[in-house]
């Protein structure tokens, strides 16, 4: 069956486009048909599969200098801390064969570990866009004199806009616990961050208006129910384990690393 253009639409269409289509030129309107769905195809879907697999298990390890996180990074990758590290003024990235309860390989993660040095905050900015997770790593053994500086870069990842939107999951990773008598417990190390992080959004909150919007995404004052805000209310879900990335003691962080092997 064929029909032929309204006179309306014809009228304003150029003059051969209007004709093909009035002679009804099937194949005309089938190769359009396949060149639209072609770029349609190569814009959006492609780059949305391709964003995806890389997301799906881009794991940023963040965190204030001298944490740990390259010692992390190394033990989970070798299974070795290759004699210590220095402050690092770069990314180390690799993949990590994750292990499950028994020890078997269960799949595997790319670890990018982010230098904790302020100057380079943007890189981490950066990197958070294509995080599946986070594992923020701090000192439990000196956490006290570096409470200030966990808690604002960790107010920088869980404010993050594509942290925030995706709900990124978060992995507080308190290492150092092998240092038995100065390590503080999981417990303490949690209360200090979410007090830290807790004066910091209600300070914050007082200085301008994005501030104050980005402070709003760690809840209200009062959400928690208590004073103080709690790191199991926010947008991201976080959880906290104790580690150590000198000794081995890393099991918590392969269960973690395991919700995103591929
Ligand atoms: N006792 C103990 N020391 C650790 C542990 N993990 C790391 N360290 C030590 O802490 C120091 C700093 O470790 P790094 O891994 O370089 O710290 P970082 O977080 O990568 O620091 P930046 O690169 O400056 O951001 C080194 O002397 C490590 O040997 C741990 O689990 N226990
Ligand atoms: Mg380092």
């Amino acid at each position: 069956m064929t029909a032929s253009l309204p006179t309306s639409v014809a009228q304003l269409l150029p003059q051969g486009i209007a004709d093909a289509l009035n002679d009804q030129r099937p194949a005309v309107l089938l190769a359009l048909a396949v060149v639209v769905l072609t770029v349609l195809l190569l814009a959006v879907v492609l780059p949305l599969l391709k964003s995806n697999r890389t997301r799906g298990s881009l794991i940023v390890v963040a965190g204030p200098c001298g944490s740990g996180k390259t010692t992390l990074f190394y033990q989970l990758r070798d299974g070795s801390t290759h004699n210590g590290t220095v402050a690092s003024m770069q990314e180390n990235s690799g993949e990590v064969l994750v292990k499950g309860d028994k020890g078997r390989t269960v799949g595997k993660v790319t670890l990018l570990d982010v230098p904790g040095h302020e100057r380079l905050r943007h890189r981490l900015e950066q990197h958070l866009k294509d995080a599946a997770a986070v594992i923020f790593v701090v000192d439990a053994a000196d956490i006290m004199p570096h409470k200030v500086e966990a808690a604002e870069e960790l107010f920088e990842v869980l404010t993050h806009p594509s942290v925030c939107r995706r709900r990124v999951p978060l992995l507080l990773a308190c290492n150092k616990s092998d240092l038995d008598t100065q390590a503080h417990s999981l417990d303490f190390v949690r209360r200090t961050i979410e007090r830290q992080l807790d004066a910091m959004r209600k300070t914050r909150a007082t200085v301008s208006p994005e501030m104050a919007a980005k402070a709003a995404l760690l809840g209200k004052a009062g959400d928690a129910g208590g004073l103080s805000l709690s790191l199991d209310k926010l947008r991201s879900p976080v959880s906290a384990v104790e580690c150590s990335a000198l000794t081995g003691q890393v099991q918590a962080l392969h269960a973690f690393l395991a919700g995103f092997a591929r």
